[in-house]
């Protein structure tokens, strides 16, 4: 025991009185009299960056978040003072800097409501026993306010009352509530007021945000080390939060390539070759839509990566072509652990060259994991995520694989009770050199990295797919992801819908579970329920764990099969207006899926709904989550809505009653919006699309609507090689007038558009294209108001 007086003071430390200010551009500084350094940034009129120091100097500012493509760049900036504070002016805020003591409050420039004020504000410990400081921040909660964001954290959208921590854990079956689980995103929203602003707590040692939890006004966050190093973003809208933080954070460097957004099917495992066939065999002849197909741990010869199995896969190159020709892509798993073993050639190499991450006092980090003692190579070094890319040539290049998934990069470690490295290990830290506990967070988003430079080197001229379990913020720019080791049980299949949209308003929409759960067996009615959910996650992949009976679409009887079948089938007609939804969140971070608070945050009702979400623009989509229901309630944001099914027509602000079956779910359609759907097709490319199908559902008002296309894979896009339809709906009582503004370079293989017309509310008497009266015979107008036109329109007038 300590009994030292000095040692033994533990306790919080505070900032005292301003001595001297700064300015130097964009970057204020404030010095304390006890030497405390506040830094702001002024990053943009709605962006501020805080950054404490206790010591008199900064840390080298470096951070694997935040990507050199950020905006920059403010209209106005103006510093002033009174007796009691510093008064920080943009366009969008004021921000007042407490002259005694550091604090900050800040407002919207244009009301002045006070958004976001310091309760402690910064304040610190001392780690005697680790070094450095435990850094802690305290905000008031305004009153009403709720809290959401944070990444994958298994709990409901709103996040007030409850506290988190974000050390990436491997955690397999999980459960609702289960804290820490594979992600750190420190990223949330506030919102109060009917305004939201936004924090990122760009620190990466192990972190805490409590939302008045330990005191029910007070909203704090803490880390274990490193510095108080946080982004204030301002909306007031809460998707332009989210787009500016993604903004910061980095938006996926390319469009994924449109067969990734396709139906996956996982097992572990599927091995040997004639159980992989059987399996895409049977898809094939059942015709249920498929694009991928995984091969996990077993494919390799003793867990070694990037090895295959002589015996289960004496050939993978022409097997993966024989894959190739039949539409399946091959996407296989990567972990981090390397076989200790002087005949594999990675593991020689990667010793000689010295890649493999050591212990504090020299020796390597060994550790057990699949293939037996492993080393791991120190994925924060450049040179060794440069050597690791360059393992994915003969994968990639040569055999043909088409994807690679990463997992257990948390690092997860058997046998140990931490699950992980321990703290004392090494880290390069792209040469920062720290302990495992600032390196831990960003292990994994590391080994993304390595893996997508990797692939995007050897499947040029085509795009790299990588998915990963392990991310920190910024992850999103290289790889999707999947939410890890859930299970069969219907409480799992809401975890995965919250986590799916949490995820997606933490910057993250690659994003999917593994469909019907890893661990245990659901039955047929569970898996079809959320294969309904899966469709609508922009990744959509079955996966489960061998151990527990088959998981293929075929597994639960005919019924199953066939509503599997069907819902499948409305992922790949629906595929043009998803890639349209990722085309945006890749140009604009606007999140694929949105939450109902996150669609229209100024009705309160949104602001605890959990299950109802919107995919894309301009559906709305819920899942059933329970057994035995032939229909449900949910909530209808604001504004009329078409069932999906029915072509009825609903008007929102309420909760409904909506009959769903086995074979149905809970769809609807915006009112005024203009869907893009491809015919079925077995998989991405298998058919030469001649038509256009465009689903218009009338609206008496105005709508606008996207259609974003482009050769579905390769770069060409970038240069301007893309087709991106702007549709201007406006209806009229007797008249329906839809304008079409089309840019970008790309020729679409089809020459026409079928649009088909719900709700139309009179005959068509007249159709004019283009100033031009048409006859019916030449649009092939019939009974059902479908009718067949050429694509180049700039105006069309359907008319009474
Ligand atoms: O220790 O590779 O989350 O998707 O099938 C288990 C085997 C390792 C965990 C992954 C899971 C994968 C499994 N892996």
């Amino acid at each position: 025991m300590i009994l030292n007086t000095e040692l033994e003071y533990k306790g919080n430390l505070f900032p005292s009185k301003i001595v001297s200010y700064e300015k130097n551009l964009n970057v204020l500084s404030f010095t304390t009299e006890n030497g405390v350094i506040l830094e702001v940034t002024v990053r943009r009129d709605s962006i501020l960056r805080f950054r404490f120091t206790t010591t008199g100097i900064f840390e080298n500012d470096f951070s694997y978040a935040i990507t050199k493509y950020a905006s920059r760049g403010y209209n106005h900036l103006e510093v002033t003072e009174n007796d009691d504070n510093y008064i920080i002016t943009t366009t969008k805020l004021i921000c007042h800097i407490s002259k005694l003591d550091l604090r900050a409050s800040i407002f919207d420039a244009k009301d002045n409501t006070l958004i976001c004020e310091d309760e402690l504000g910064f304040h610190w410990e001392e780690s005697y026993e680790h070094g450095g400081d435990i850094v802690k921040m305290s905000k008031t909660a305004q009153p009403g306010e709720s809290y959401y964001g944070l990444g994958d954290k298994p709990v409901d959208n709103n996040l007030k009352g409850k506290r988190f921590e974000n050390w990436v854990t491997d955690s397999y079956a999980y459960g609702r509530d289960t804290d820490p689980i594979y992600k750190t995103i420190p990223f949330y929203t506030g919102l109060h007021n009917k305004k939201s602003y936004g924090i990122f707590f760009d620190n990466t040692f192990r972190s805490f945000f409590d939302f008045c939890n330990e005191r029910r006004n007070i909203t704090s966050f803490w880390a274990q080390g490193g510095e108080m190093n946080y982004y204030f973003i301002y909306g007031p809208k809460m998707s332009d939060v989210v787009v500016n933080y993604t903004d910061l954070t980095g938006k996926p460097h390319q469009l994924p390539a449109l067969w990734t957004l396709g139906y996956h099917q996982c097992k572990w495992s599927y091995y040997p070759e004639s159980n992989v066939k059987e399996i895409t065999a049977k898809f094939r002849e059942l015709q249920i839509p498929c694009d991928a197909i995984y091969l996990d741990i077993d494919y390799m010869e003793g867990f070694r990566c990037f090895t295959w199995s002589k015996e289960h896969f004496p050939d993978p190159k022409r097997m993966v072509k024989e894959l190739a020709d039949d539409g399946f892509k091959t996407i296989v798993i990567i972990d981090p652990g390397i076989k200790i073993d002087m005949d594999y050639s990675v593991f020689k190499e990667g010793l000689e060259k010295d890649y493999f991450c050591k212990r504090a006092d020299g020796p390597y980090m060994k550790g057990k994991v699949w293939p037996g003692e492993c080393y791991f190579p120190d994925f924060t070094r450049p040179e060794v995520r440069e050597w690791w890319a360059g393992l994915f040539k003969e994968l990639i290049e040569d055999i043909g694989v088409k994807g690679v998934w990463n997992d257990m990069n948390e690092p997860a470690v058997m046998d140990v009770p931490g699950k992980t490295f321990p703290p004392d290990v090494r880290h390069d830290y792209d040469g920062n050199p720290c302990s495992h506990k600032k390196a831990h967070n960003v292990y994994g988003m590391q080994m993304a990295r390595a893996t997508y430079q990797g692939l995007k080197k050897f499947a040029y001229p085509k795009r790299p797919f990588v998915i990963t379990r392990a991310a920190y913020s910024g992850t999103q720019r290289y790889t999707s992801s999947w939410t890890g080791d859930n299970v069969a049980t219907w409480d799992h299949l809401n975890i995965a819908n919250l986590q799916a949209q949490r995820m997606c308003m933490s910057g993250f929409s690659f994003i999917g579970s593994d469909i019907g759960g890893f661990a245990e067996q659901p039955n047929g009615e569970l898996y079809a329920r959320w294969i309904q959910l899966g469709i609508f996650h922009p990744f959509c992949r079955t996966h489960s764990s061998g151990d527990h009976g088959d998981q293929e679409p075929w597994a639960f009887g005919d019924t199953v099969t066939n509503v599997v079948r069907k819902f499948i089938e409305i992922r790949y007609q629906l595929l043009p207006y998803l890639y349209t939804a990722f085309w945006r969140y890749a140009e604009e971070g606007i999140p694929i899926l949105k939450s109902l608070v996150l669609y229209d945050q100024e009705d309160s009702q949104t602001h605890y709904r959990n299950d109802e979400f919107i995919f894309g623009e301009k559906i709305l989509a819920c899942p059933v989550t329970g057994p035995n229901q032939k229909g449900r309630r949910m909530y209808i944001p604001r504004g009329k809505w078409y069932n999906f099914w029915t072509d009825e027509i609903v008007s929102g602000g309420q909760e409904l009653w909506v009959d769903a079956d086995l074979d149905s779910m809970p769809i609807f359609v915006k009112e005024g919006a203009i869907i893009p759907k491809y015919p079925i097709q077995q998989y991405v490319g298998e058919k030469v699309i001649d038509e256009l199908l465009l689903d218009v559902y009338y609206k008496l008002g105005k709508e606008n609507s996207l259609v974003y296309e482009d050769a579905t894979d390769g770069y060409d896009y970038i240069k301007g090689r893309y087709s991106l339809r702007d549709f201007k709906l406006l209806g009229k009582d007797n008249e329906l007038i839809i304008q079409q503004h089309k840019s970008g370079k790309f020729i679409t293989t089809y020459k026409t558009f079928k649009l088909s017309l719900h709700g139309l509310p009179f005959k068509i008497s007249k159709v004019q294209v283009d100033n031009e009266e048409i006859l019916f015979e030449d649009i092939k107008l019939n009974g059902d108001n479908t009718l067949v036109l050429n694509k180049e329109f700039t105006e069309l007038h359907i008319m009474a």
